[in-house]
């Protein structure tokens, strides 16, 4: 058995020499901070801010900061939600397009050092890192680089004020494990558009927050593409970056995040409280998420007295139920499988529940079946399925059978599996299934597999039972 986790940088070394009995790593390979934030599978949004007052989406950098002015302000509640409902890491809008910062920055008065709340001496940001940290929560932080009131927006002195804004995030409250960054861009006073100096501030952030992964417009998380919490089918973190200096095309680990708000707004609106997105719909972005192999960044937006609403607790509550409910539901099963596995890497690897262990064929092998046994005929609505990333994504094409009466029966077929892939099946009474490898890059590498009759589902979004 060999845990993955401690597949240090030289370890990967000696496997890449061959010195290990393991399969080689497929490269690209995701860095220890990406392996650990695509574990997190859940994570939270937290806009909160000017907008919360003003009752806007996007400020117009031009408010009074006397109107920011929470009245029962307690990040602690947010952080106990976010870890109640089993989500591992909370990202705040510390600054958003408006430019009011919820800390009291030395670089501009437009912060809540100007605001009646706590007489201009609290501090939303220490609040919030400090509340992540107590409940074991990753901590994030958006800082907007569109600025609609700096007035150096348009500038290259713009650039030295975010410089110094990260700087300040970075020293005073760090660590911090995700800086999220939005692309929107704007003009200055002087009629000029933002040159963002991107290089700049990632040198600050690998400089003072070397583990911080930089998400969105940045290079270590990717936006999937669209604010609803939906990935692709066979999602994929490895994406095509440039060329290398022999001209031919380079890959790069870059895995997806799916941000989508509970609510229909990013910010607290009074009139939204009958819209909170009911639980079928949460669900069903969940097995679109993180059952495309991507985190899920979903949007909780605290109220105008600093806090989650009723209505989003409630909803959370019975989020986290139907997903405890689905973890629980794991059909137990036994496992064999075809080919030549090397000691350590049999069959059972990959019904152990440990992410760290994992099921290959053997070091030749690029196809093979995973069969699993339940002892007897169970019921099961969901088909669970993760790759050990840390040796890369190795399988391009696979299906999932189930035996019926004398015959197999295919329930879905995948072609990229990385971190989980989730299936919503109609349920299925069965003894066994199989995960049959159809090709794979390199030998797979399979950490778990399994089934699970979760008490709440979304339908079933594939083809009905074919024949193979
Ligand atoms: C967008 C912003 O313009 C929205 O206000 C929100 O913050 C969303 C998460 O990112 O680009």
């Amino acid at each position: 058995m060999k845990p993955i986790a401690l597949l240090t940088p030289a370890v990967l070394l000696l496997l890449l020499l061959g010195s290990s009995p393991a399969a080689p790593p497929a490269l690209p390979l995701p860095t220890l901070e990406q392996l650990a934030w695509q574990r997190c599978e859940l994570t939270m949004f937290c806009h909160f801010g000017m907008n919360t007052f003003t009752d806007r989406e996007w400020g117009l950098g031009k408010e009074d900061e006397r109107l920011f002015n929470p009245s029962a302000l307690d990040a602690r509640q947010w952080a106990r939600t976010a870890k109640q409902a089993g989500f591992k890491l909370m990202i705040l809008t510390a600054k958003h397009h408006d430019g009011f910062c919820l800390w009291p920055s030395k670089f501009t008065e437009h912060c809540l050092k100007n605001s009646p709340w706590q007489e201009g001496r609290g501090d939303v940001v220490r609040q919030f890192v400090e509340a992540c940290r107590g409940e074991g929560l990753k901590v994030g932080l958006y800082l907007s680089p569109w600025d609609r009131n700096n007035p150096a927006y348009g500038s290259d002195a713009y650039n030295d004020y975010f410089v110094a804004q990260l700087t300040e995030l970075l020293t005073n409250y760090g660590p911090v494990d995700e800086m999220w960054f939005d692309g929107a861009c704007g003009e200055g006073p002087n009629g000029r558009k933002q040159v963002y100096d991107w290089a700049r501030y990632y040198a600050t952030i690998r400089r003072l927050a070397p583990h911080a992964l930089i998400a969105i417009s940045g290079p270590d998380i990717r936006w999937v593409g669209n604010e609803s919490g939906v990935a692709r089918p066979n999602e994929s973190s490895v994406r095509p970056d440039g060329k290398g200096p022999d001209g031919r095309p380079r890959l790069k680990w870059y895995p997806a995040e799916c941000d989508v708000s509970i609510r229909p707004g990013w910010f607290y609106h009074a009139r939204e409280d009958g819209q909170v997105k009911p639980l079928s719909k949460l669900l069903e972005i969940y097995f679109a998420s993180v059952g495309r192999n991507s985190v899920l960044l979903l949007n909780v937006p605290p109220d105008r007295r600093g806090l989650f609403s009723a209505a989003d607790c409630k909803r959370l509550r019975e989020f986290a139920a139907a997903v405890r409910g689905l973890q629980q539901g794991r059909v137990k099963a036994t496992a064999t499988a075809t080919g030549r596995a090397l000691a350590g890497f049999s069959a059972a690897e990959a019904v152990d529940g440990n992410l760290d262990t994992y099921w290959s064929p053997g070091p030749d092998a690029t196809t093979g079946t995973l069969e699993l046994d339940f002892g007897a005929p169970q019921a099961f609505n969901v088909v669970d399925i993760q790759e050990a990333i840390a040796m890369g994504e190795r399988v391009s094409k696979y299906r999932i059978d189930v035996q019926l009466g004398d015959g197999w029966r295919t329930l879905v077929r995948g072609t990229v599996i990385g971190q989980r892939n989730l299936y919503p099946i109609a349920t299925t009474t069965a003894r066994r299934v199989r995960l049959v490898i159809e090709e794979a890059k390199l030998p797979p590498c399979i950490a778990e597999f399994g089934v699970r009759l979760a008490p709440l589902a979304p339908p079933p979004q594939k083809p009905p039972l074919a024949a193979n």
